[in-house]
C-alpha cells in the first residue's frame, strides 16, 4: 500500500466484483456486451457509494469504488490487486455470488488472499446454505479456510458500514450473519450503476428490485428461504427516483428483478407512478420487464396497469403442464386450467411473453417432455419458452432434503446453473435427460414454430420485429453459443489464461486458431440464423396480413375446452380437471 502524505486524505479502495462462471471447456463466460445489468452489483455499488458520501471511514478518508461485472469485463486478479495496493488501504467484495459462480469467485479470491488482500463474499450461495444447512457447505468452508469473510443476509440498513469499518481497521470478521433480520426496503438506498458500466450491456437498459420476497412455497425455490415470504418493497418515490436518475443518464428501459412483482404489495402504487411519468410527464419511452406468477391475471387491474406502465416483456414461471409435477413441487398456484386465459390476457397488451419451463420433474420421461413441448406449441400462446433442468439449487428445500438424505448430487457447483443435469432421475438416464433438454430447445425453436409465433404476434398485435429479436436470441444462444439465454451475450470473449485452474492453460498454437475459427463460424451462423428468421417473419407478416390468422392457442377460451384440448387429456391432467370442477361446483353451491 502507498504511504499517505501528511495532510492528504487517505484513499480506501473498494473493488466490487460480480463474478461469472466457467463454461464446459473451462473458460469464463464473458461477452463484449452482456444481456442484463447485474442488480446485485448495482445494489452493493449504491450502498457503498452512500457509505463514501457519508464518509463512514472518517472525514479524511476517501472511499474509491471500482464496480465490475465479469460477464462483460475481464477480471485479472493482478489488476484487482493493483487497485487495492495503489491506494492506502482497501478490500475486495465478491457480490451476488450464486452457487454456480462460487468456484470462479474463489479462483479470483485465491491470488488476492495470497497477497494479504482482504476479501468478503456474499450472495445467494452463502445466504442460502447458511439458512438451510446444518453443516457448512464444503465450498463455503473452503472460502473460510482461505480467510475470506462471509456475508449472509442483506446489506441494506447500514450493514455495509460495519464491514467497511472493520476492513479499514484490518479486522474483517469471518462471518457477518444477518439472515434472521431482513431489512425493510422502504426508503433504502436505491440501486445504481454508473452510465459507463451500463454501456457494457446490450440495449442500454438497467435493472432494479422494487421488492423482495414471495408468498408461495415452491420446493425448488431458493428465494423464499433467503429473502423470505413476506413482501418487502420499495416505495413509489424510491422507484421514481431510480427511474429519473437513469433517464438523466439516457437509460429508459428497466428490468424489475422482483421474482414475483405481482405479489409485491406495493405494485399498484409503483405502476401508478410509472403511468404518471409516461402519460402525464411525457416519458412515453419508459419500458420495463417484469416477472410474475400464473395467477396474476386474477389481480384486479394488474395487467392493464402493467400495460400502461410500459411492461413490454413479461416473464412467467409456467414450469410444467403436468399437474402432478406441479403438485410434487408444491407449485399449487399454477393451474393448467388457467394458463390459456392468463397468457391471452397478456397477449392483449402487446407485450412479449416469456415462460420458464422446467424439465426433469419426477414424472417426466423423454417422451412426455417432447409431447408436452408439442402441446404447448399447439395450444398455448407463449412467445418464448425458456427451458431449464430441475436443479436442487443450494438454498432450496429440495437441496436441503437431498443433502440430509445423503442423496447423490454433482459436487461441482459450477454446474448448478440450471443448464446442466446435476442429479439422477428415476425415469431417465442422465444421457436421456440431457438429450431431452437439447431436443426441447430444438423443437420449440424450429423454423415452423418460429413462423407460428410470429403469425400469432401479427394477429394479436405484438411487434413481430421485437419478438423476432428474442426468438433469434434464444435459439442462437442455445444452438450457437451453447449458453442459456440468461447467460448469453453479444460477442463471446475468451482469454487463454482465464481458464479454470483444474483444466490447464492451452498452448498458444491451439488456443488462438481454435478461438478465431470458432468466432468466425459463430458470426456466420448468427448471420444466417437472423437472415433465415427475418425471411420467416416477412412471410408471416405477408400471410397473416392477407387473411386474419387464428389457431388453437389464440382463440378465446371456451367452457368445453377441458374436454377437447390435448393439454387436458393425460391421466394426471384429467384428474386435475375433475378436482377443479368439483371445487368450482362447491363454490358455486356455497354462493347460491
Ligand atoms: C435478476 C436476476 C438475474 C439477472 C441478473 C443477475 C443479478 N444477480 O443481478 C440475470 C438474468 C443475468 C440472471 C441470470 C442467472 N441467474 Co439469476 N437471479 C436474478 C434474481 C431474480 C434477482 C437478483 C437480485 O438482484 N437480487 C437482489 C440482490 C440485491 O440480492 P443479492 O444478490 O442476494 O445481494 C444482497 C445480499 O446477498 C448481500 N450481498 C450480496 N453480495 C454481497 C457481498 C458483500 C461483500 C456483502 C457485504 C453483501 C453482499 O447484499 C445484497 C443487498 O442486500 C435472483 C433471485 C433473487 N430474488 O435474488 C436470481 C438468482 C440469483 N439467479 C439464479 C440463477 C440460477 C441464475 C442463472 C445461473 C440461471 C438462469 N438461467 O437464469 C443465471 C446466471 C448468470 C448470471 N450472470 O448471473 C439463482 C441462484 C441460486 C443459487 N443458489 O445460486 C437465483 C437466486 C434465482 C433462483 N432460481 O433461485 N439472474
Ligand atoms: S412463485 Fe417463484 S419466487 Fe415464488 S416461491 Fe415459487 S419459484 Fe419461488
Amino acid at each position: 500500500m502507498n504511504e499517505p502524505q501528511p495532510g492528504q486524505p487517505k484513499r480506501f479502495s473498494v473493488v466490487i466484483i460480480k463474478p461469472s462462471h466457467y463454461d464446459d471447456d473451462g473458460y469464463v463466460i464473458q461477452w463484449l456486451r452482456s444481456p442484463v445489468p447485474a442488480n446485485s452489483l448495482a445494489v452493493i455499488y449504491a450502498l457503498a457509494l452512500d457509505c463514501a458520501q457519508r464518509r463512514v471511514l472518517g472525514d479524511n478518508v476517501e472511499i474509491e469504488l471500482h464496480p465490475f461485472d465479469e460477464t462483460n469485463t475481464r477480471i485479472r486478479p493482478q489488476d484487482v490487486a493493483a487497485l487495492v495496493e495503489g491506494a492506502d488501504a482497501g478490500m475486495v467484495m465478491l457480490v451476488g455470488v450464486q452457487s454456480n459462480q462460487f468456484p470462479r469467485a474463489l479462483d479470483i479470491a485465491g491470488p488476492l488472499r495470497q497477497r494479504g488482500i482482504m476479501v468478503a463474499i456474499g450472495g445467494f450461495h452463502v445466504s442460502g446454505t447458511l439458512a438451510m444447512l446444518k453443516e457448512r457447505d464444503p465450498d463455503v468452508r473452503r472460502a473460510e479456510e482461505m480467510g475470506i469473510s462471509l456475508f449472509a443476509g442483506e446489506a441494506e440498513g447500514r450493514r455495509l458500514d460495519q464491514v467497511l469499518l472493520d476492513a479499514a481497521a484490518g479486522e474483517l470478521k469471518p462471518l457477518y450473519n444477518f439472515m434472521d433480520d431482513l431489512p425493510d426496503l422502504e426508503g433504502a438506498v436505491t440501486p445504481l450503476l454508473p452510465a459507463d458500466r451500463i454501456k457494457r450491456v446490450l440495449g442500454g437498459h438497467t435493472s432494479f428490485d422494487a421488492g423482495r420476497g414471495c408468498p408461495f412455497t415452491c420446493s425448488f425455490c431458493t428465494i423464499i428461504n433467503v429473502q423470505g415470504r413476506k413482501s418487502r418493497w420499495r416505495t413509489a418515490d424510491d422507484v421514481e427516483h431510480i427511474v429519473r436518475t437513469n433517464l438523466a443518464q439516457g437509460v429508459h428501459s428497466f428490468f424489475i428483478t422482483d421474482d414475483n412483482f405481482a405479489r409485491n404489495k406495493n405494485w399498484e402504487a409503483i405502476f401508478d407512478r410509472l403511468i404518471y411519468l409516461r402519460e402525464v410527464e411525457g416519458f412515453g419511452d419508459i419500458k420495463c420487464s417484469i416477472q410474475v406468477d400464473t395467477g396474476c391475471h386474477r389481480i384486479p387491474n394488474f395487467i392493464d396497469k402493467a400495460r400502461r406502465a410500459g411492461a413490454k416483456r413479461i416473464f412467467i414461471g409456467l414450469e410444467n403442464i403436468n399437474p402432478e409435477n406441479l403438485k410434487g413441487a408444491r407449485k399449487n398456484q399454477n393451474k393448467i386450467t388457467e394458463y390459456r386465459q392468463m397468457l391471452l390476457d397478456w397477449k392483449k397488451t402487446g407485450a412479449i411473453v416469456f415462460c420458464g419451463y422446467i424439465l426433469g420433474f419426477p414424472n417426466d420421461t423423454p417422451e412426455s417432455i417432447l409431447r408436452d413441448v408439442r402441446i404447448i406449441q399447439e395450444e398455448l400462446p407463449t412467445d418464448l419458452l425458456e427451458f431449464t433442468c430441475l436443479t436442487p439449487l443450494p438454498g432450496s428445500e429440495d437441496h436441503r432434503n437431498m443433502v440430509n438424505a445423503g442423496m447423490p448430487m454433482d459436487d461441482d457447483l459450477n454446474r448448478f446453473d440450471v443448464n446442466h443435469v446435476t442429479i439422477p432421475h428415476q425415469r431417465m438416464s442422465r444421457d436421456e435427460w440431457e438429450s431431452a433438454y437439447m431436443q426441447a430447445w430444438e423443437d420449440y425453436y424450429s423454423d415452423k414454430h418460429i413462423e407460428t409465433v410470429l403469425k400469432r404476434c401479427v394477429a394479436t398485435g405484438t411487434s413481430p420485429g421485437k419478438t423476432l429479436f428474442y426468438l433469434v436470441w434464444f435459439k442462437g444462444s442455445h444452438a450457437i453459443e451453447g449458453a442459456h439465454p440468461a447467460e448469453g451475450g453479444g460477442f463471446r470473449r475468451k482469454f487463454r489464461r482465464d481458464r479454470r485452474p483444474s483444466m490447464g492453460i492451452e498452448p498458444v498454437w491451439i488456443f488462438y486458431p481454435k478461438y478465431w475459427f470458432e468466432t468466425l463460424w459463430k458470426l456466420y451462423k448468427w448471420g444466417s440464423l437472423y437472415t433465415r428468421c427475418y425471411r420467416i417473419m416477412k412471410k408471416a407478416i405477408r400471410e397473416t396480413g392477407q387473411a386474419a390468422y387464428t389457431d388453437l392457442a389464440i382463440t378465446p377460451v371456451t367452457a368445453d375446452e377441458t374436454d377437447t384440448r390435448e393439454l387436458f387429456q393425460t391421466p394426471e391432467a384429467r384428474n386435475f380437471v375433475v378436482q377443479i370442477q368439483r371445487v368450482e361446483k362447491m363454490r358455486s353451491g356455497a354462493a347460491a
